[in-house]
């Protein structure tokens, strides 16, 4: 067997680049496409932080578990974290024992027919017709929305004096903790993995539930 000739070498030498350059711009795509995501994230949950916020400050009586649930809040007898993801899709764990507050939070999912509704029947499940100007016709899901990964949106309330959370995943590195564009670890709440928004951000605690 002979080994490489001069002019093979040279030519293996001279692919190296052309593979790292391919290499690198399959990564540049799936880069552009996570920041892509990531900014999609982050506009649904401000949206949905806004029609919330304008929810909470104008229903004559607000009803943050809405018209088919009761006692979900934080401070009732179901601590309930609603989750984007339709149960069909992903089904998440039903309760959890949370050690640090010594609390039992249950998840909450709708199907897949309702999940994006704003009429109480969504994934957060707050009549948003209940105010003349409900700010979204439709319930923002992470563009990714399921359990493995940890992409989920997730919405947390307490009923009295009302308050609520929502909080997002990012995948770019940018938008993660320690990233250029950290936006996740220094909003003042108690996930640093996680971007949380709302009237008091301890409502869902501080823990990764993704498997
Ligand atoms: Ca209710
Ligand atoms: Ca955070
Ligand atoms: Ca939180």
């Amino acid at each position: 067997m002979k080994g490489l000739t001069y002019v093979e070498l040279l030519v293996v030498l001279g692919l190296i680049p052309v593979v790292i350059g391919i290499i690198s711009g399959v990564l540049k795509v799936q880069n552009y496409y996570k920041t892509t995501r990531d900014l999609q994230r982050l506009q649904d949950l401000n949206l949905l932080n806004s029609a919330l916020n304008f929810y909470f400050q104008n229903a004559t009586s607000i009803d943050p578990d809405g018209p088919n649930l009761d006692g979900r809040g934080v401070d009732e007898s179901m601590p309930t974290i609603f989750v984007s993801v339709p149960s069909e899709k992903d089904k998440f764990f039903e309760s959890c024992f949370y050690y640090p507050n010594n609390k039992t939070y249950y998840i909450y999912q709708t199907n897949k027919n309702d999940y994006q509704k704003i009429n109480g029947f969504g994934w957060v499940p707050v009549n948003f017709f209940e105010v003349d100007f409900p700010g979204i016709s439709s319930l923002p899901v992470d563009p990714i929305n399921n359990l493995r990964s940890g992409l989920y949106y997730l919405y947390a309330f307490q009923r009295n004096s009302p308050q609520y959370e929502v909080s997002v995943g990012f995948e770019s590195a940018e938008f993660q903790k320690g990233g250029v564009a950290d936006r996740v670890s220094n909003d003042g709440g108690n996930d640093e993995n996680r971007l949380e928004l709302g009237t008091n951000l301890n409502l869902i605690p501080g823990f990764v539930f993704s498997f």
